[in-house]
């Protein structure tokens, strides 16, 4: 599997599947959620609605990921997942490598062979960027997986820059 670093919004990105950092009531928020249903449209939206009604009564737990349609964004599949909080005081991390681990597994449920993430949990969730592109990083080059290509989808100047760093 090749892993590569580009600097921008993911909603731009040709790709299989689309990661959304989302959280677990499905049904929208700010950041890269925001920016994929806006420009994704209604049709995800739609989807989430009836995962709610359906498997994901409770909402989608932290770590767990689920893929909707794509709706009008240039990829065949949205996987949202949901990271962790950001927490001084307790050790969250296995919950936000089960995060990459799951949307491959779901990518590979799929037969996703390219696959675009963000930097799940360091914005409104706070993650520290340098310990998030560690994990992230270190979790995709260690999950066994067919799809072909991950590419993580910076959008800050910092973001890319710690993100290189660990490549
Ligand atoms: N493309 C790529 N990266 C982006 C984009 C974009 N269009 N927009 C923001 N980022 P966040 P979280 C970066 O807050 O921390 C939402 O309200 C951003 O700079 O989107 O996991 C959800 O509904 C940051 O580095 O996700 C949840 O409530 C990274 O994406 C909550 O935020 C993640 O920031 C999830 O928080």
């Amino acid at each position: 599997m090749r892993i590569i670093v580009v600097q921008g919004d993911i909603t731009d990105q040709r790709a299989d599947a689309i990661v959304n950092a989302a959280n677990s009531s499905l049904l929208g928020g700010g950041g890269v959620d925001g920016a994929i249903h806006r420009k994704g449209g209604s049709e995800i939206l739609e989807a989430c609605r009836k995962l709610r009604a359906s498997a994901y009564g409770k909402g989608l737990p932290p770590g767990q990921a689920v893929a909707t349609t794509a709706g009008m964004l240039p990829a065949k599949w949205v996987i949202h997942t949901v990271g962790p909080v950001y927490s001084a005081t307790e050790n969250r991390s296995h919950v936000l490598k089960s995060c990459y681990r799951e949307s491959l597994h779901v990518a590979d449920e799929l037969g996703a062979s390219t696959v675009a993430f963000p930097a799940v949990s360091t914005g409104v969730y706070r993650w520290p960027m340098d310990d998030a592109a560690r994990i992230a990083i270190g979790t995709v080059r260690a999950t066994p997986t067919k799809v072909e290509e991950v590419r993580f989808v910076l959008f800050t100047d910092e973001a890319f820059a710690q993100f290189q760093a660990q490549m």
